[in-house]
């Protein structure tokens, strides 16, 4: 039995197409929808406007993924704990989600961005990068393309959403989070370090909890105060993540917008030693390689919205399948869905050589996310499960429906880029 793990992923060649001069002077927009997961909820009831709304999964469980800016006056933000959030505002409006709806709607505004924009990158399921280089040349200004973009998307979702726009991905970021909420903030050629250099080093992107308190011990609060500095001298300090956050602070950003067509994809398959027709042994195959492949899915922050299922019969036909599902990095909820593809589409009982499941669609997630469809016990047990993954590696643990899955005769590639 063979199994391999693959992790698509998208090649320098962007770099080879483009000069710096044009990599300068790339248009780059940034969308992000406005408390989401709030917003999805008053579509639903209007009485919820202008409220303090708190999403938080189901009660029990407690953590706040998304709340309102009215909710945000009583000092509550996203990760913090129900309890603490129902101190700060006990007239705040608590609500357990609804992944589903928020996925249709991701997709939603997702649709109505592709069918405008040239290249564009799902970031997150309520984020978008969107390179619209050149667009001043051949049809109007980029800014009032992307006020347009803006407006279309709100009057058909009914959806409040921002945008920043510059010549980079970092500095797009930080210009939507700088106009939110129900904003749009334009950084003009040139301008980018002068738009940096008051901000608060904590609002770059990389700094987190940490990084910010050692940047603080050295002095510094304002982006403006690393741009000061020689990049050899930060990067003695702060390490190699030094260069990067040097980088960004003085507006060096040149990652490409990443379709999901080039994006990150995850797969594994296995090719068995000898060809099959056993359902519950195919079953048991799908269940063992998701167990595996959802951990990676994690380890890497992410979370899934379409898988494929692919079978290979022993005269080496190969057919596959694919199907939306609600965005998500649970074993079980993949799981499900993975077996009704196989359950509705092998029903030929030709003898199976190869099976195959890939999840792509892939955008950065929170553990959050998936509160929505787990309980807290299973929550709990993930992350149990993954933690003895990480320190003694993925055969350490196995669900019992991978169980008897043993790796007889099987060559396997530990997950890793594609060449
Ligand atoms: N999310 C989550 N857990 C978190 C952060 C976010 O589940 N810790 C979910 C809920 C959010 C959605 O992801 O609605 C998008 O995340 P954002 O950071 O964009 O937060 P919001 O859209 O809620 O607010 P903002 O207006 O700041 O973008
Ligand atoms: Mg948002």
């Amino acid at each position: 039995m063979l199994r391999f793990v693959a992790i698509s992923s998208l090649k320098n060649r962007y770099f080879w197409k483009v000069t710096v001069k044009e990599i300068m002077e790339r248009r780059v927009m940034h969308m992000d929808l406005d408390s989401f997961f709030v917003s999805v909820e008053r579509l639903q009831n209007s009485a919820l406007m202008g409220k303090p709304v708190i999403i938080c999964g189901s009660s029990d469980r407690g953590v706040v993924s998304s709340c309102s800016y009215e909710a945000r006056q009583f000092g509550v933000h996203s990760a913090m704990s129900a309890k603490l959030a129902r101190q700060l505002c006990p007239q705040g409006i608590f609500i357990s989600g609804d992944m589903d709806a928020y996925s249709k709607h991701s997709r939603i505004v997702t649709e109505i961005i592709e069918s405008r924009a040239p290249v564009v990158e799902k970031a997150s399921i309520d984020e978008h990068y969107l390179d619209i280089s050149g667009m001043d040349k051949y049809i109007k200004t980029a800014t009032l393309w992307a006020h347009e973009l803006r407006e279309t998307i709100m009057q058909q979702t009914g959806l409040p959403i921002s945008f920043g726009l510059s010549n980079n991905k970092t500095v797009s970021k930080i210009a939507t989070n700088e106009a939110k909420p129900n904003g749009e903030k334009y950084i003009d050629l040139g301008l980018e370090k002068q738009f940096l250099a008051p901000l608060s080093i904590k609002k770059m992107p990389g700094v987190g909890d940490k990084t910010y308190v050692q940047l603080r011990s050295m002095g510094i609060e304002k982006i403006e105060t690393v741009q000061q500095m020689q990049v050899g001298l930060f990067q003695r300090v702060m390490g190699e993540n030094g260069v990067l956050i040097w980088k960004r602070c003085n507006a060096i950003d040149n990652n490409p917008v990443e379709p999901y067509s080039e994006q990150k994809s995850m797969s594994t398959e296995t090719t068995f030693d000898k060809d099959t027709t056993d359902v519950q042994h195919l079953k048991r195959m799908v269940v063992s390689m998701v167990h595996e492949l959802a951990f990676q899915l994690r380890k890497q922050e992410k979370v899934t919205g379409c898988v494929t299922l692919k079978l290979r019969y022993s005269d080496f036909q190969t057919h596959t399948f694919q199907m939306k599902i609600p965005y998500t990095a649970s074993d079980h909820v993949i799981q499900k869905k993975l077996l009704e593809l196989l359950d509705k589409n092998y029903t030929r009982r030709v003898l199976i050589r190869l099976i195959g499941i890939k999840f792509s669609h892939l955008v950065n997630g929170f553990n959050q996310i998936n509160l929505f469809d787990d309980t807290e016990e299973m929550v709990k047990l993930y992350q149990a499960m993954d933690k003895i993954r990480l320190k003694f590696g993925d055969s350490a643990i196995k669900k019992a429906g991978g169980l008897g899955m043993g790796r007889r005769g099987e060559g396997h590639l530990p997950p890793g880029k594609d060449a």
